[in-house]
């Protein structure tokens, strides 16, 4: 069973793309059925210079708040006295909770710590150019004011306030963008709601309790689609990304069609790639990894977790280092992609203070050495990131990708940028250059003192201090022609 557990949640983590091997299949065999009936999307008739236009900011931003936060975070990983494995946010199909139960869980919901402002000025100070809620996780429950269906936080709960609008007229306020995380396709709570089988559930549906079974499209008609469009409606100018997750072969092309007829009503939105039904979306969203020469020619997202859990988890102090997270943001950026980067407040609303401090050190770097990351294009060398290792195998069975963490590269028009992860000794050769250098200097140095370049072979030698200026990645800006 553990390893079935672990299978699944591998499959769950790490899924690059979302299409089930059975939709993919009736892509295959029924092309031209599916083609018929599919509603073409925003991305698919766009020119190109228009898709260019609606993705600038997001391409811009490299750098967004994922926040995973709903009734979970009140049992926080603990039911019925024990530890229940897996993360925090799925505890409801972990450990098979009657729905009934785990509704109970809404009139004790109560986060009065919860501050709207304190979480856009902490993505703010991060250096975080846009956030991404979980409006309604696979739990079924809405964190926002839903007409459409009682089971959410201000029908259902003591605390009757809607945080989402609290955050979308924060982000206006402090000039940050907001976006709504959806579970279009999995809903414990709702009667035809898809569940993934973690491998607990011996049922033909995977439901464990008889209240889920149903039918999927209906469920869909009747409240995903009516919460899609009260969130796509009721929040001003947010959201400007819908981030759909978890997809099953349930989700035909015909019924995310309809999704999609809704969606391409907002001309301007951002939506990812796992939809279902054969949708590509904008962006593809590897999760919990760094792919290891990124998606050239596509957007990409690399969604991450700080500690092992995206909702909160009391016991789950598993934090990665600042040195980890920042050293994933440049990563990222070489390889022209963004970083979602998770925080899972508690029950009460507080944000744990391992998150709130990773994210304060990495937003001091930024402050500094942001012209390096923001608006940037990806690396033009390529073998600093790393190489694939001849004896080891990934989970695939393909050559595993070994990261080297000297440097990474990025780019804009008029400068390359090389973060230094080690500090050489006496300075840092370039056997190739793509660009003519017309001068360096350090972009932690405020007097932007020249450093000497020698010419060496086709490339270059810059002369560095003796001391890295920045203890986890120092900047060597090379302006070019
Ligand atoms: O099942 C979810 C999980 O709970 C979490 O929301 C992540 C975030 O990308 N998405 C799914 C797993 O891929």
């Amino acid at each position: 069973m553990r390893t079935y557990r672990n299978k699944i949640a591998v499959a769950l983590l790490s899924c690059a793309t979302y299409v089930s091997p059975s939709l993919a299949q009736v892509e295959g065999e029924h092309y031209d059925a599916i083609a018929k009936h599919r509603v073409a999307a925003i991305q698919e008739t766009e020119t190109a210079a228009q898709r260019d236009a609606r993705m600038a900011w997001w391409r811009d931003a490299r750098f967004g708040m994922f926040i995973h936060w709903g009734l979970y975070s009140i049992p926080a990983g603990t039911w019925d006295g024990k530890k229940i494995p897996f993360i925090g946010e799925w505890i409801m199909n972990s450990a098979s909770i009657p729905v009934a139960d785990y509704k109970a869980l809404a009139p004790q919901f109560n986060p009065t710590a919860f501050s709207a402002h304190d979480i856009v000025a902490l993505a703010k100070s991060a250096g975080m150019k846009y956030i991404v809620i979980t409006s309604k996780h696979h739990d079924g429950f809405a964190m926002f004011d839903s007409k459409a269906d009682p089971f959410n936080i201000v029908a259902a709960t003591p605390f009757h306030r809607d945080p989402i609008r609290e955050l979308a007229e924060e982000c206006k306020k402090q000039g940050i963008k907001l976006g709504f995380y959806y579970s279009q396709d999995q809903d414990w709570t709702a009667p035809g709601g898809a569940a993934y089988n973690t491998g607990k559930h011996d049922l033909p549906t995977n439901h464990w309790d008889s209240k889920q079974d149903g039918d999927f499209a209906n469920y869909l008609r009747t409240k995903a689609i009516p919460q899609l469009k009260e969130l796509l409606t009721n929040y001003g100018d947010f959201p400007v990304v819908i981030w759909f997750d978890t997809p099953t072969a349930d989700m035909t092309p015909e019924l995310a069609g309809e999704v999609v007829a809704l969606l391409n009503q907002h001309p301007k939105l951002i939506w990812n790639n796992r939809l279902g039904g054969g949708y590509k979306g904008d962006t593809e969203t590897p999760e919990q990894y760094i792919p290891a020469k990124g998606y050239p020619g596509r957007d990409w997202e690399a969604c991450m977790t700080m500690n092992d859990t995206w909702g909160y988890k009391s016991y789950d102090t598993n934090f990665k280092s600042t040195e980890t997270l920042l050293r994933n943001l440049i990563d990222i950026a070489s390889k022209g992609g963004n970083y979602l980067l998770n925080i899972g407040p508690d029950s009460k609303g507080n944000v744990p203070p391992a998150e709130i401090e990773r994210l304060h050190e990495v937003g001091k770097w930024l402050a500094v050495n942001g012209e390096a990351v923001y608006g940037t294009q990806p690396t033009l060398f390529g073998d600093e990131a790393g190489s694939f290792s001849t004896t080891e195998k990934d989970d695939q069975g393909k050559p595993k990708f070994i990261p080297a963490w000297n440097w990474r590269s990025t780019t804009t028009a008029h400068s390359i940028y090389i973060e230094l992860f080690t500090w050489p000794t006496g300075s840092f050769h370039i056997d190739k250059l793509p660009r003519t250098v017309t001068g360096a200097y350090l972009l932690a140095d405020k007097s932007k003192k020249p450093l000497k370049i020698t010419k060496s072979g086709d490339g270059v030698d810059i002369a560095l201090p003796g001391q890295a200026l920045d203890p986890i990645a120092s900047v060597l800006v090379l302006k070019t022609k």
